[in-house]
């Protein structure tokens, strides 16, 4: 099996914490937005990342990929069967991939991408307003989340839903940012908790050893920033 993306991405992250947590042996293609987009356009239509290939079966979008590898190896058990349950650790994920996502790629965007890839200035101005505006009500609602649920975020335990809002938070750690444990001591707890994780510890030696190349060499850096500015329309 192998796993195209890049290792600062929370999407990438997502899939590469499962297939450690399933023990499913995996080649890691790490690539780079902006310079090696080929890589994935040719298996997705968005040109996103990550991509799974697994023989013939090439599959793209992370909460697809989470389907299938719960599929393929059902131990253990990161999507419960119980409808319900099921159900909840779905929306959890989704609201992971759609409300938390501004909070950690705008943070990663505003003073990383922005400066490193294209040419920006940090913007500051950019990080404040998200930490003001965006962070607290998300972190009030995954609080509040964990003091109806317990130890994980949804019932029965440890799952995908868990998996994904940490994969989002450790990008936003990544952008210079921690949980305030006197405001979400829940929260920071469990990010803890989740983070202690074997297979968390795996993806996060492997993003700091991928950050400190992508900061400090031009290995990844695309030729012409501008350039890349404008693909990704901004
Ligand atoms: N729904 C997709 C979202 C994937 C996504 O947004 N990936 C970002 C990286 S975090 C990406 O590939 N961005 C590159 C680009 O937009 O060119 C998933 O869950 O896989």
């Amino acid at each position: 099996m192998e796993l195209i993306g890049m290792p600062l991405s929370p999407f990438v992250k997502k899939c590469e914490v499962i297939l450690h947590e399933k023990n499913i042996t995996f080649h890691y293609r790490q690539i780079s937005p902006l310079i090696d987009q080929d890589q994935y356009f040719e298996h997705s239509p968005t040109g996103k990342m990550p991509i799974l290939l697994d023989g013939d079966f090439a599959l793209p979008d992370s909460s697809a990929i989470a389907v299938y590898l719960d599929g393929i190896a059902p131990e253990p058990a990161l999507i419960p069967a119980d409808p319900a349950q099921r159900a909840w650790v779905i929306w959890l994920e989704e609201y992971s991939d759609s409300v938390l996502l501004p909070l950690s790629s705008g943070l990663f965007f505003a003073r990383f991408i922005g400066p490193r890839l294209m040419g920006l200035p940090v913007d500051e101005d950019g990080a404040a307003a998200i930490l003001d505006n965006v962070m607290p009500p998300a972190f009030d609602y995954l609080e509040k989340q964990l003091s109806a649920a317990g130890a994980y975020l949804a019932p029965p335990g440890y799952s995908l839903a868990d998996i994904a809002v940490a994969a989002q938070i450790c990008m936003m750690r990544l952008a210079g940012e921690s949980i305030d444990a006197a405001r979400w001591p829940l929260l920071a707890a469990w990010f803890e908790r989740v983070c202690a994780r074997p297979a968390f510890q795996k993806c996060l030696t492997e993003e700091a050893r991928f950050f400190d190349i992508w900061q400090n060499t031009d290995q990844f850096l695309p030729v012409d920033g501008s350039a890349a500015a404008r693909q990704l329309g901004r």
